[in-house]
């Protein structure tokens, strides 16, 4: 190639065609692969697996996608619901098989029973895998991760997937605020609504997910989306909240000392509870970091990540600090 430009997407491809090559290889031969996405699963783990399953049924290798948890009414169900065709009760599946094949979309890890054959993710760790075949890289969302295998091996992809990608994508970066965004799959995003018709804004203004407070009470409101850590035998709790404009100073100070009460509470053994409050209006996160007699407020510009983000800094505090 002469071109510069186009030997380097040249060398993407080549290496997505060899990607590709290895997946088929290692998954050809086994009798039955199960994907499965991680516990609790969310949009992105529903949506990559149903994806990746019909990428490889097209490349006539047998793969289904199964739910290996109970299915609950909840947050993920109405999002794959309203805004795609996917049906999550048609992947559910109750039994744990010793001998099963298990590919993992949006986990690296399992503790369901089987052998893990491969792995798709956009969560880098330090310990890599060693499964036969990975695909793990930093990415808004592992469908996008999937898409990017589907295209190399041109499936002849639908409305209602190019929409299932876009989805997937837009609810994992919170309509492509958050800082895992990655702008130039943002731009492939673009392309693929234009292409087939689908209505961007109206998605990006669901993906947002604000979280319906006026409907909630403050338990609810103080614990939503809730994730417990123990950092070095440090009981630390996180809860966040997805806001178009903020409440007033009242409102917030009630819910601190709410949180407050929840800390220093004579049977918690929770040390700290960091509430987050991402304003989408304003792109600022607000970070409160409740103790039992002190809470500290941090305003961060943009839409920064929970898991990405904050939490490692509070984990980091722990870790240092010899106990
Ligand atoms: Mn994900």
């Amino acid at each position: 190639m002469t071109n510069g430009i186009i030997s380097k997407a040249n060398s993407k491809e080549k290496e997505m065609l060899e990607r590709l090559k290895l997946l088929e290889q290692s998954l050809v031969s086994k009798s039955e692969i199960s994907i499965i996405g991680h516990d609790n699963i969310d949009v992105d783990a529903v949506l990559s697996g149903v994806l990746l399953s019909r990428l490889l049924k097209f490349l006539n290798i047998n793969a289904n996608f199964i739910i290996l948890q109970p299915i609950r009414k909840h947050n993920t169900y109405e999002i794959v619901s309203e805004l795609t065709g996917v049906n999550m009760y048609s992947y559910e599946e109750k039994n744990e098989k010793e001998l099963r094949n298990l590919f993992l979309v949006d986990h690296y890890e399992t503790t369901h029973k089987g052998k893990v054959v491969g792995c798709i993710d956009h969560h880098p760790t330090e310990k890599e895998n060693t499964y036969e075949f990975s695909y793990v890289r930093n990415s808004s969302a592992t469908a996008y991760l999937v898409y990017e295998l589907m295209k190399i091996a041109n499936y002849p992809l639908t409305a209602e997937e190019a929409k299932m990608i876009i989805v997937s994508m837009m609810i994992d970066t919170t309509a492509f605020k958050s800082s895992k965004t990655v702008s130039e799959e943002v731009e492939v995003a673009k392309i693929l609504a234009k292409k087939f018709n689908l209505d961007y804004e109206y998605l990006e203004r669901y993906c947002l997910c604000l979280t319906p407070i006026e409907k909630m009470n403050i338990d609810e409101i103080t614990s939503n989306g809730q994730k417990e850590y123990n950092y070095n035998a440090h009981k630390v709790k996180s809860a966040y909240l997805q806001l178009y404009g903020m409440p007033d100073e009242a409102t917030i100070n009630k819910w601190l000392t709410y949180l407050k009460s929840k800390v220093s509470g004579k049977t918690s053994s929770i040390e700290m509870m960091v509430f987050i409050i991402f304003d989408t209006k304003s792109n600022i996160t607000y970070e409160y970091q409740v103790m039992q007699y002190y809470a500290k407020k941090i305003i961060h510009n943009g839409i920064l990540s929970r898991g990405k983000d904050i939490m490692p800094e509070i984990e980091k505090r722990y870790c240092n600090v010899k106990s």
